[in-house]
Formats: C-alpha cells, structure tokens, sequence
C-alpha cells in the first residue's frame, strides 16, 4: 500500500481546546477592561497566541507595554494550562481514536501540525502522542498559519513529499496553509466557513473507511475536490 503523510492539526480538529482559549482569553480581556465575545474567539482559531493577544488588543482599541504584553500572555497561558490539566481522553473529538487506528494498521505515517506551543503537553493528556510519527507545534514555526511552514516540516519529519500529504484542518487560515503546500486540505467542520478546503467534513463520524483508503491508493485526489464523496 502506497504511504501517505496525515497531518492532524490539534485545536478544533483531535480535542476542543478553543472553549478553553476561549475562558482565558476572556478573563484577559475583562483584566483590561475589553469586551471579548464567542465570535471574536472563532477569528483567533489557528491563530498564534502572539497574534491572538494583538488582534484583542486592536478590537479593544488599546495598547500595552512591551512588559505588559509578556506579562498577560504569560497569564493567559497559566490560566489555559489549569484547563488542560484536567484534561482525559473523554474530552477526544468523535471517531478521532478509531480514524488513528485505521490509519496505522494502514501503515500510513501520521503527523501533527498545530500553531500550539502546548500541543504536546495535550496529546499527553488525552493519551494520543503514541499515535504519532512526528510532532510540529507552535516552538517549531517562524511563520503562522496561513503560511505553510508547520505542514511542509510535517511532511519533512514524516520524509514524505508535499504532494503525498493530507491535513485535516478546521481554520481557515490552516486550510490555506495547506492548499498553498499542495497537500490535500479536509476542512473538519462548516462547509460554508471551510469551502476553500478541496473536501469537507462535518466531523470524523462522516468520514467513511473508503473516503480514507481512496486517499491513500490515490483514487482521489487534489483534482477531484468538490466531487461527490
Ligand atoms: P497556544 P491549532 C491553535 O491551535 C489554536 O486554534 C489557537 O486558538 C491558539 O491561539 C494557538 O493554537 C496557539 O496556542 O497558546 O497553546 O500556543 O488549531 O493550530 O492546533
Ligand atoms: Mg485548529
């Protein structure tokens, strides 16, 4: 059977961590006197804690010191780090477990690509780091998703071509990202948000053994998108 390179980003794809981004970005927020909403939280999907802080700072219309931004960012993270370790397996994304397996006793190479800096401390958490053949997350990046960095070094660690991957994606800027690596993009999520994606899902429960073995012997590919799947 032909290898393939799968790269699973981490936040909205394997568990839902953005509720947790989501309470500590808002008592952030509240600390500064801004207002931080669920649909502001949606903008900073696949966004990097850097970028995320800024973007809070623009809607609040209001700046901080060098100092103070480390200082806050430092916080958030402590605040979100409280989240994470509560965290189990219980909290892994429907049929995303059972997805891993396939693809293992498919002898398909599986990889992570996540803008988190926390995306190894999670997988611990929930018990799923085994089931990867190489991690890339946020401490391994210079350049934020839209920008293709973090795929094209998942498919280096993997030794695969660019053009034999696929990302599961569910941010905009992530399916972009992957687009202009010519991996294969699967938007994980809302067709009408992810319709750059060249395939979407609503969710891995959607996602037929046969969309995944069609992948693999290359059946389907990057100029099949948007047929009937
Ligand atoms: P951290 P992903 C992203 O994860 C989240 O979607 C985004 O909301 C977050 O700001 C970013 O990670 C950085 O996370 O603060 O843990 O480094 O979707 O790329 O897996
Ligand atoms: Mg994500």
């Amino acid at each position: 059977m032909t290898k393939k390179g799968f790269i699973f980003d981490l936040d909205g794809v394997i568990v839902d961590t953005a509720k947790y981004h989501f309470l500590a970005w808002k008592k952030l927020a509240h600390s500064i006197g801004v207002d931080f909403t669920e649909t502001q939280n949606e903008q900073l999907k696949g966004v990097s804690r850097v970028r995320s802080l800024e973007k809070i700072l623009e809607w609040g219309n209001t700046s901080l010191s060098e100092a103070e931004f480390q200082n806050l960012m430092a916080k958030k993270n402590e605040d979100y780090l409280s989240y994470i370790n509560k965290m189990d397996a219980s909290e892994i994304l429907p049929h995303v477990s059972q997805t891993l397996d396939f693809l293992i006793e498919c002898n398909q190479s599986i990889a992570l690509g996540s803008a988190s800096k926390n995306a190894r401390p999670i997988l611990e958490k929930v018990n799923l780091h085994s089931k990867f053949d190489a991690i890339v997350d946020g401490n391994d990046v210079s350049k934020a998703k839209p920008d293709p960095e973090v795929f094209l070094n998942g498919a280096k660690a993997l030794g695969l071509e660019p053009k034999d991957c696929i990302v599961f994606e569910d941010s905009v800027a992530g399916i972009q990202a992957a687009n202009t690596a010519d991996m294969i993009s699967i938007g994980i999520g809302d067709q009408n948000v992810l319709h750059e994606a060249d395939f979407i899902f609503k969710d891995f429960t959607e996602m037929s053994q046969e969309f995944i073995l069609d992948i693999i012997s290359g059946t389907i590919d990057k100029q099949t998108k948007n047929t009937s799947i």
